[in-house]
């Protein structure tokens, strides 16, 4: 059942379809809750047994109680256990407990700042906070979590679908900067025989960081060296990043001016923020003919042979503004003269390092929304859904009958429409491994099934022993991408000692494409969830709510990856008996029946063992150098009493849209 109550005046965000597929009833309260539309909060007290679960991509465990988050779209690089916010908004919870019958869910629909106090003020009571007062909530009750997640799509839609090669595993690092260094890249992989399908571009690629520019010096026939790859079956997949550079001569840069396309301050003159191009300006991408607009460019790399794209700086990501730096400057003009007291000093050095995504930046502009000006602060966290929603539109004009690879790095619930996600700036650290674990079934509730985070970790160094986990722990994590920071230190495959065992986990990988590919497709269509808390599954019992570094993947299989340094293995919950299967390479592993309960599993460096589940199936492939390449001749099953006929293998070209899905 669905029910529907509204706060004060809020926006029509488009998180919610204009056609749901299931009745919303309006209603003047929740049972259970209590509401206040004056300081727009709603909250309940919970039973000890009660789970919070989703909010999306997030910091802290699967189930999120004991801390406060705060919707407020931000590009923060330190994912540390006491932030608030991160790049996205997905306002969903789900409430769930093993001593009752009924699960709960709650969507927030406010693009503005809202806060989930969820046992933080009261160490039982869960309050969620509109700041704005203006919120449409939607309240979803059922007897199981899945069911829950069906009617929240059932009204917010169903989720991306990427072509088939985006399941491939994907080599990037901001720091390639020539086809030279592309092409080492993809030699390297080949001479080491490492299965690869994508190698990223990075903003390196463009002249001056310029949306929709290749830089010629570096790519001078850019065309013939997409080709090149794609002769491999090898695609690269451009960044685009939000802020347009001011330069004239800059087509983007002039139409935008000349259209009025660029948001606004109060005085009508045009915000001038600064990015990695330097001063640039952000479309206004609540306007319908600015996403027509912005999303119609990528056609100048479409053009070239490019078929995905990753839409960074969304949130959108401000290094300053004009106006702020030039507060600073006056600021800073005062202090000079003075004795700098304690106080003084700190003010002082507070102006400067402030200066990047500074709150009062985010209230100097405005949008033109459905025939209102909203000052930006107000729907802060629609834009990257906007820039991907203006992409994802367009390239479903321009390709009609290809899929392309989209995804973005801010997001809010309904974005899930249009592309997926991938989860920023992670670090190269053992707690954000877990974390990345932890993120997927949070991103699969709110709808965004095509995630993953980077493989090895963003920032810091990564190690061989790291790599080797990560890798294990994300084997069936549908964006499957290598990513590095700048200044770090390399960490392609090839840069490590043990070259030999990274190939045959990659080939694992590629074993796995056709059940990777089956369960999302199946969890796209049926609106369901590809990666599950395990809580999902065994609802009854009350162990299952309290794992938090094991999930459930696709009908059959269950991880419980090593998540520690120097661990040769790590104990495993099983609620039910489940055939432990344990690979050294997808053509050299082992099988054992273990019954449920808790046991001590032994998972050396470079080992993957994937947890069959009673009456199901787990179709493998013969590996090959790319997706494409696969041969489902060579299909064979690993079955835990079951027969290979009790699975649903699906399979398609991996390109075409709109396919009549059925399962
Ligand atoms: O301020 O384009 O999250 O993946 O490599 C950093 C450079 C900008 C942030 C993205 C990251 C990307 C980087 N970008």
């Amino acid at each position: 059942m669905i029910q529907h109550y509204r706060f004060g005046h809020p926006i029509h965000t488009g998180a919610v379809l204009d056609k749901p597929t299931m009745d919303i009833t309006p209603v003047k309260d929740f049972p259970g809750w209590d509401i206040s539309p004056s300081n727009g909060s709603l909250s309940k007290t919970l039973s000890e047994s009660m789970r919070v679960f989703g909010l999306g991509e997030t910091v802290r465990g699967m189930n999120k109680r004991g801390w406060i988050y705060i919707s407020n779209n931000t590009d923060d690089p330190n994912h540390d256990e006491d932030k608030r916010s991160l790049y996205a908004s997905q306002n969903f919870i789900l409430l769930a407990s093993p001593e009752e019958e009924e699960v709960e869910g709650i969507f927030i629909d406010d693009p503005g700042t809202v806060r989930f106090d969820i046992g933080y003020t009261e160490l039982n009571r869960l309050i969620i906070c509109s700041e704005s007062g203006n919120a449409d909530i939607y309240r979803f009750t059922a007897d199981s979590a899945d069911e829950i997640v069906r009617q929240f799509r059932a009204i917010t839609g169903q989720s991306y679908i990427p072509p088939k090669w985006a399941f491939g595993f994907g080599q990037s690092r901001w720091g390639y900067k020539s086809e030279e260094d592309i092409r080492a890249v993809f030699t390297r992989y080949q001479d080491a025989s490492v299965p690869l399908d994508s190698i990223y571009l990075d903003i390196d690629y463009m002249e001056r960081y310029k949306d929709f520019t290749v830089n010629t010096e570096s790519f001078p026939h850019f065309s013939d060296f997409v080709e090149e790859m794609r002769k491999s079956h090898v695609h690269l997949v451009p960044i685009i990043d939000a802020g347009v550079k001011m330069e004239e001569g800059y087509e983007t840069y002039e139409e935008g001016c000349e259209k009025d396309y660029f948001v606004k301050k109060e005085n009508g003159e045009r915000l001038v923020a600064a990015v990695w191009p330097g001063r640039v300006h952000f479309p206004d991408f609540f306007k319908p003919e600015v996403q027509n607009w912005f999303g119609h460019k990528y056609q100048f790399l479409l053009e070239q042979g490019i078929d995905g794209f990753w839409n960074d700086m969304n949130e959108p990501a401000i290094f300053y503004t004009e106006d702020r730096l030039k507060e600073v400057f006056e600021e800073i003009e005062k202090y000079k003269n003075e004795n700098l007291d304690i106080q003084s000093y700190f003010a002082f050095t507070n102006l400067v390092s402030t200066l990047g995504n500074n709150p009062a930046d985010y209230r100097r502009f405005y949008h033109e929304h459905e025939g209102q000006t909203i000052r930006h602060d107000k729907v802060h966290n629609l834009f990257g859904f906007y820039m991907t929603k203006a992409a994802g539109e367009a390239l479903r004009k321009m390709e009609p009958n290809k899929r392309i690879l989209l995804f973005s790095r801010s997001s809010y619930i309904g974005m899930h429409r249009y592309g997926g996600v991938w989860t920023g700036d992670n670090k190269s650290w053992w707690s954000h491994l877990l974390l990345s674990l932890q993120q997927m079934p949070a991103l699969n509730m709110c709808g965004f099934l095509y995630s993953g985070s980077d493989i090895g970790g963003f920032g810091a160094d990564c190690t061989e022993d790291l790599m080797a986990r990560w890798l294990s722990l994300a084997i069936l994590t549908p964006l499957y991408r290598n990513h590095a920071c700048a200044g770090t230190r390399l960490q392609e495959l090839y840069q490590f000692q043990n070259l030999e065992s990274f190939r045959k986990i990659i080939e694992l990988r590629y074993a796995l494409i056709p059940y990777i590919y089956s369960e999302f497709m199946k969890a796209a269509v049926k609106n369901e969830m590809y990666f599950r808390p395990l809580s999902f599954i065994w609802s009854k019992d009350s162990r299952a709510y309290e794992v938090e570094d094991q999930v459930a993947v696709g009908e059959s299989i269950m991880l419980a990856p090593v998540v520690e340094q120097n661990h040769n293995g790590r104990a495993v919950y099983l609620p039910e008996s489940m055939k432990m299967i344990r690979f050294k390479a997808w053509n050299d592993y082992t099988e054992e029946i273990l019954p449920a309960g808790t046991h001590y599993v032994e998972c050396r460096l470079f080992e993957t063992i994937l947890f069959l589940r009673k009456g199901h199936v787990l179709p493998l492939i013969k590996p090959a150098k790319t997706t494409a390449e696969l041969d489902y001749a060579s299909l064979k099953f690993l079955c835990y009493d079951a027969d290979p006929k009790d699975y649903t293998l699906y399979n398609d070209d991996g390109f075409t849209r709109n396919l009549p899905f059925t399962f």
